[in-house]
């Protein structure tokens, strides 16, 4: 009898052990952006297919590839934005994804299919998109803030946080300048470092920083500050003093996908894993928490008016036509980095 039931269980546990090793099991490395997942999906992943989730993260795309490219096979999914999206497929550091592994990546809005970045859609699928504008404190600014130059301005003197990452940053004052966010002009980057060095040594910048801000600007500790969208509309939840405007003289647009490096040891989990967060029910549960525009339309039909009527989260075709993607500026990076460098160091 004790036979009997001992043998029962192992075949219980065998069972129920099946569908991981149906999967293959194992584990996926994921290297993402800070605050940018809801971990219950995680735990939602690792239980539906037994594969073990290995999570990392990183603030900006140049530290990201500084890291794919030393690293090679650290990873299995990674998710930069388009223009280093453009600049990794370049450098062959992406492996071409199998769609038949990942049914769920025809929930992708049709705007959003073969991009530029990745024009016969073969390395990688969109995960959130949004825009580069400003959160501001709607009890402490003096007057309406629809333009760039509120950053400028020197009625707010130590209360602007600014982002510390160059072509936000230098995108932004190039923007106000009138210039495309993608210049290659040496004298317009110039005019953009030159703006952001005044603007510092007058003292309005109160610090540089990236994922910090939200945090700080919810406790009331700024008035304005530079962000992308899912993080002022985050930080707005927790504060409705708090307001988000793409100023008028337009702004970046950009999309963040998913991609499997060129030496992934995973590839098969790492598509597992995509194709998880393309899932409807996955992806609406992904966008409430992190608050970024969703690329994946299932998602948007179940998230429905309370999706489509947040302009921070579903701006006008009006705001996205006046924003531009960035592109690969490899051939005049060296320019943005000395430019950056003096910005950074200006006293
Ligand atoms: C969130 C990261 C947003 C990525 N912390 C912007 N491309």
């Amino acid at each position: 009898m004790k036979k009997l039931a001992t043998l029962l269980l192992s075949a219980l546990l065998l069972l129920s052990a099946l569908p991981a090793l149906a999967q293959g099991g194992g584990v996926v490395n994921v290297f993402n952006w800070e605050d940018y997942i809801n971990e219950d999906v995680i735990a939602m992943f690792e239980e539906e297919t037994g594969i073990k989730v290995n999570y990392m993260r990183f603030t900006l795309n140049e530290d990201m590839m500084v890291q794919v490219r030393t690293s090679p096979g650290a990873f299995d999914v990674v998710f930069p934005s388009d223009y280093a999206i453009e600049r990794m497929i370049a450098e062959d550091l992406l492996q071409p994804i199998d769609f038949a592994k990942v049914p769920n990546a025809e929930n992708t809005l049709d705007w959003l299919k073969n991009p530029d970045y990745d024009p016969e859609n073969r390395y990688s699928v969109p995960y959130m998109w949004g825009t580069v504008g400003i959160l501001y404190d709607t009890t402490r600014v003096k007057g309406p803030v629809d333009s760039w130059g509120a950053l400028f301005d020197e009625q707010y003197k130590g209360e602007v946080f600014m982002m510390d990452s160059p072509r936000d940053t230098l995108g932004v004052a190039l923007k106000y300048l009138g210039y495309s966010v993608n210049s290659k002009n040496p004298q317009e980057i110039q005019a953009a470092a030159n703006l952001l060095i005044g603007q510092k040594q007058k003292g309005i910048v109160k610090a540089y920083q990236v994922d910090e801000t939200k945090d700080k600007m919810v406790a009331g500790e700024g008035i304005l500050a530079l962000v992308w969208s899912g993080d002022a509309q985050y930080a707005i939840n927790l504060n409705p003093d708090l307001a988000y405007v793409v100023p008028r003289e337009g702004s970046n647009v950009w999309v963040d996908g998913m991609v499997i490096p060129a030496q992934a040891k995973n590839p098969e989990n790492a598509q597992a894993f995509i194709d998880f967060l393309c899932r409807p029910d996955i992806a609406q549960l992904n966008c409430e928490y992190i608050e970024y525009s969703s690329p994946n339309a299932g998602a948007i039909a179940l998230m429905g008016e309370e999706y489509t009527t947040n302009e921070n989260l579903n701006p006008s075709q009006e705001t996205i036509d006046n924003c531009e993607f960035f592109h690969d500026n490899n051939d005049v990076k060296v320019l943005y980095d000395t430019f950056w460098g003096m910005v950074k160091n200006a006293k």
